[in-house]
């Protein structure tokens, strides 16, 4: 038995999650999770909500709430969420919890006595009728450049120009849009990121194993123009954890609070604590996930990301881990996504196009999305959602084949044999010869399912739905049965512990329909089938079953065409 760590990047709060956040990061990782335990092995797998930040406080003030009460709300939506698609974590905490404040607070106070955070004094534009600083997105006004009117302080998104928000004619806050403006000297905290580059150079040339996808992405961060950049830790904002040394004030600092990338990654261990104490454990009890020092040596940490928050995960965190001197457990592998596109453009949440989690569940169960999701997830490259893609993924793979292998063997055995495994008969070269098949296939799964080769996986799990159809269709036990009935109660045996290890295999990907199989074919457990032989005789003659509901229905074109017009739009 191993242990296996498992986070997922943690959402931000303001506002329900599109199915292209959803595949990159927390659904491979609830793939990764339930396939480690189904092994039996043990599992930590955690996610929480990213709470902090100007977009929440702006999200709170829209809906004309107390930010701490938005967050409350919108986290409890987005838990509710999580649980309807089948999300397994362990604990579902809160990057605003107590646990956080005091380890994001207590890493600074540890970065600061390695001589690893400098002050830096800067010039920052305040809005006096926002009585705030305004990050640079916010400010508003005409660009130098082309003239366009609703240009961004750090970009003009008309002419692409990079650009420095005093560089804006007639700036102005987008937040009120009051022109009441000031450029004023701000200090603030910056993680000496550069002094740490070759020991995080030296760490990543390590990981030769993990996907290009990250390392390239870490490497250009590293040795990019003047290499690794050190990074502003703080802001001037009244929601989030506020700058302290440990325990101890932190002069000059007041009224100041740690950027959200800060506290965000150092969440994922926080959570741990909030898990525990969500359990009734002790603090050992996480601690072992977490300290090399109290168990966690022999832990496996593996992290699921987009690709956008990489440097982040390969730079930045290790660097706050690393640079605290601590024996804190530090990532083993980082699996991370491109992008999904929806129907010829992108996912986007500030302007609400594609299908979000909510929706999606509003129009059909969890492991429809699940499965297609996962199975066309952005792996190598980027990939795409149409509504098209999604009908055929839908009706070949889980209604033609895994659907109707069961509804066929179920049916015709229960006009034939009643509803239980039927007794005569044996297998013989065709039999032989299946088994055969789906142990090598098994072995190949289980070794995609290791490697977090999640595309791969999906294509092994169908090819076995399918080796059964077609053994199915070629020993045609409805025939059989006139002529030889105890031959064709042997096939019809095969045949429905067939469904008790496609129940098995299938958990991970479509944890409900699993659960449905699992119970009308009245099996004990989930447990892996390491050896096919076995399992396949695992529902001997007698064991009674029951006929399932249909497991997936067709998605018809009509659905297909209302869902393509009714999600074209943008969501309001
Ligand atoms: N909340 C960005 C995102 O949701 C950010 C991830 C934090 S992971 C520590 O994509
Ligand atoms: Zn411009």
């Amino acid at each position: 038995m191993t242990r296996h760590l498992i986070t997922s990047a943690i959402p931000y709060i303001n506002g329900i999650k599109h199915l292209g956040n959803l595949v990159g990061s927390q659904l491979p990782a609830d793939l990764y999770a339930r396939y480690q335990r189904a092994r039996g092995h043990e599992v930590m797998f955690l996610c929480a909500t990213d709470e902090h930040g100007t977009p929440a406080e702006l999200a709170a003030a829209k809906a004309g709430k107390p930010v701490a009460e938005y967050c409350a709300e919108m986290h409890a939506v987005q838990a509710d969420i999580a649980q309807r698609f089948r999300l397994s974590f362990d604990h579902f905490g809160r990057s605003s919890s107590p646990q956080n404040h005091t380890l994001t607070q207590h890493f600074a106070g540890r970065l600061a006595e390695a001589g690893l955070i400098r002050e830096v004094s800067e010039k920052q534009v305040y809005s006096h009728a926002d009585a705030r600083f305004l990050p640079d997105r916010y400010i508003e006004g005409t660009c130098p450049n082309c003239g366009y009117d609703k240009a961004r302080g750090d970009q003009c998104e008309n002419c692409t120009k990079q650009l420095d928000p005093t560089d804006l004619i007639d700036p102005r806050s987008a937040i009120s849009g009051s022109t009441d403006l000031e450029v004023r000297e701000t200090k603030h905290l910056y993680l000496r990121q550069s002094a740490m580059r070759d020991q995080l150079d030296a760490w990543i040339d390590t990981k030769s194993d993990w996907p290009v996808l990250t390392t390239s992405i870490a490497k250009k961060w590293l040795h990019d123009g003047d290499g690794l950049q050190d990074r502003g830790i703080t802001r001037d904002l009244d929601w989030g954890i506020p700058v302290k040394k440990g325990d101890d004030a932190w002069t000059g600092m007041e009224g100041k609070v740690f950027y959200v990338w800060f506290d965000a990654p150092i969440e994922y261990i926080a959570c741990a604590g909030e898990w525990a104490e969500a359990n009734g454990k002790t603090d050992a009890d996480w601690e072992r996930w977490w300290r090399t020092d109290k168990g966690a040596e022999d832990v496996t940490y593996t992290q699921f990301m987009g690709k956008d928050n990489v440097p982040f995960h390969t730079l930045s965190f290790p660097a706050t881990i690393l640079g605290s001197g601590e024996p804190w457990k530090l990532v083993d592998y980082i699996k991370s996504f491109n992008y999904l596109n929806y129907d010829g453009g992108q996912f986007s949440t500030s302007q609400g196009r594609g299908v979000f989690m909510d929706q999606a569940l509003d129009i059909l169960p969890a492991d429809y999305w699940r499965w297609w999701l996962l199975s066309n997830c952005p792996e190598s490259s980027d990939a795409e959602f149409t509504w098209e893609n999604f009908q055929q993924g839908v009706n070949k793979d889980l209604a033609d084949v895994l659907g109707n292998f069961v509804s066929r063997i179920t049916k015709f055995c229960r006009s034939k044999f009643g509803e239980a495994v039927p007794e005569g008969g044996a297998w013989g070269a065709r039999e032989d010869a299946l088994i055969d098949d789906l142990q090598a296939r098994v072995t190949q799964y289980a070794a995609h399912m290791d490697a977090m080769e999640v595309r791969k996986s999906a294509q092994e799990l169908r090819a076995i739905w399918v080796a059964g159809n077609e053994y199915l269709q070629a020993a045609a036990p409805w025939s059989t049965f006139k002529e030889d009935p105890d031959a064709a109660a042997a096939q019809v045996r095969l045949g429905l512990n067939l469904i008790g290890l496609y129940a098995k295999l299938a958990a991970p990907f479509v944890p409900d329909a699993a659960q449905t199989l699992k119970d009308a074919m009245g099996l004990d457990s989930l447990n892996w089938p390491e050896d096919v032989r076995a399992a396949l005789s695992s529902m001997p003659a007698g064991h009674s079953f029951t006929v399932p509901d249909v497991l997936f229905a067709k998605i018809s074109d009509e659905d297909r065409d209302t869902w393509a017009v009714r999600f074209s739009g943008i969501r309001s």
